[in-house]
């Protein structure tokens, strides 16, 4: 199963706005009509049932998004760039991997269906019909399109189980797994015998809840010994832990504190969750001789414990309707304090404070709107700098020029256009 994939996606560019000037016999000036460039495709990730694995994407590489169409005379605007939706399964977490080394939650599809946009489409650019003012009845200024996002994208599944058995291998966790659910994992006497996380459906009188198999655990798993311990992100979402113990084990006591470690080794969150304490293999004779030494040992450590046979079945009964009740306390529990998650995890970019930054001679104008339009449109044209400079009047960088203490003589740079002030 891959369940750990890297892609980069990159939402499509916006449309370039049109300068357009409408011309009709007899009306040599007819109005300005440049359209917007269209807006630029989402990727979007869909949480599809129907989807088993994240193997679509192992190959890693780019997937992109429709880019806007441009702006065009007659007013008419850029088509919209196509949204690309890519299908991942339910459960499928997505984080942003940044350049900076920190990465950022950008999608949680926890529920079939659900969307979550994680490159969003760069906005078409303004056509020169957006910049007809009282003074300006001509305007040859348009905006670029924004590009589209590009992110670097680490997907993973995290099967969605409320109870995960965990143990060291042999332990009889398939077994278990195979009493109380429908699910069929292979069974053998041999250690390492379940590779992958195995699900199951648990119906307790009324109430039913999904029990994982976690494979086996052994003592330095963090440093990959074993199967190593990356299959436990499956068990980061379980609410609730069955530690299986195996009654003919030396010491259960001691195998169970070297698994507990293996957890903390792999994330705190998971040591923390509440475990549900079962010795396995009680109907084997020599587990049934030392039943009262097994619960001193377990009692000497403060731990209360379940003793069953997965074979038999002998105390599984028991041991499920104990298993829903921490379940059901933990889960109302849960409900009081947990904040309703975000659909959306992008926090909006921020929005740069300095307009305007004194660079030695340079004064330097940061504002991405008239980037755009220094992008889109020939500034060597004396007619279009002029508009350009009324733009700046308009929206008060003049003014922050000003008191930045721009003289005569100074230069100016917007984007990637330099001019004597
Ligand atoms: N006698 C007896 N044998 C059991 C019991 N439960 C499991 N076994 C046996 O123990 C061996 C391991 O059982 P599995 O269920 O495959 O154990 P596991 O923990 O899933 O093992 P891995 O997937 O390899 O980590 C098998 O030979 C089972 O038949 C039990 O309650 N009693
Ligand atoms: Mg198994």
């Amino acid at each position: 199963m891959f369940d750990r994939v890297e892609i980069t996606v990159r939402a499509g560019s916006g449309g370039d706005g049109a300068i357009s000037l409408h011309r009709e016999k007899f009306m040599p000036f007819g109005g300005p009509d440049g359209g917007d460039g269209g807006d630029g495709g989402d990727v979007i990730l869909l949480a599809d049932p129907s989807v088993s694995g994240l193997g679509t994407f192992r190959q890693g590489g780019l997937y992109r998004a429709g880019n806007g169409g441009s702006g065009q005379g007659n007013k008419k605007h850029g088509k919209k760039g196509e949204n690309l939706v890519l299908k991942v399964p339910v459960g499928t977490i997505a984080r942003d991997k940044k350049q900076t080394g920190e990465d950022v939650l950008v999608a949680d599809c926890k529920l079939a269906g659900q969307q979550a946009v994680v490159a969003r489409g760069g906005r078409g650019g303004m056509g020169n019909t957006r910049f007809v003012s009282s003074t300006n009845q001509v305007p040859r200024l348009a905006q670029k399109g924004v590009g589209g996002e590009e992110v670097s994208l680490v997907m993973e599944l995290r099967l969605i189980a409320d109870v995960g058995i965990i143990g060291f291998p042999n332990v009889g966790k398939s077994t278990l797994l195979a009493a109380v659910s429908a699910a069929k994992p292979k069974i053998a006497s041999f250690p390492f015998t379940t590779l992958e996380p195995v699900l199951g459906m648990v119906e307790v009188g009324q109430q039913r809840f999904v029990l994982a198999e976690i494979p086996g655990l052994i003592e330095g798993a963090h440093l990959g010994r074993g199967l190593g311990h990356d299959f436990l992100r499956h068990a980061l979402r379980t609410r609730v832990l069955i530690h299986l113990v195996d009654g003919t084990s030396e010491s259960p006591v001691e195998d169970m504190a070297q698994v507990n470690a293996e957890l903390g080794l792999f994330d705190f969150s998971l040591a923390q969750k509440p475990q549900v304490v079962v010795v396995n293999k009680v109907d084997l004779p020599p587990v049934q001789a030392r039943l009262a030494e097994l619960k001193k040992a377990f009692s000497d450590a403060g731990i209360s414990v379940f003793f069953v046979s997965a074979a038999s079945g002998d105390g599984i009964t028991e041991l499920m309707a104990a298993v829903l009740k921490l379940l059901n306390k933990i889960t109302a529990e849960a409900k009081v304090t947990e904040k309703v998650p975000q659909a959306v995890f992008r926090p909006q970019p921020k929005r740069a404070a300095a307009i305007v930054v004194k660079q030695g001679n340079t004064f330097l104008i940061l504002v991405p709107e008239l980037e755009r339009i220094v992008d889109r449109v020939d500034m060597a044209n004396p007619e279009v700098l002029g508009q350009f400079r009324a733009q700046l009047n308009k929206l008060r960088i003049t003014q922050a020029l000003e008191k930045a203490g721009i003289k005569p003589g100074d230069k100016v740079r917007c984007g990637n256009f330099e001019w004597e002030w």
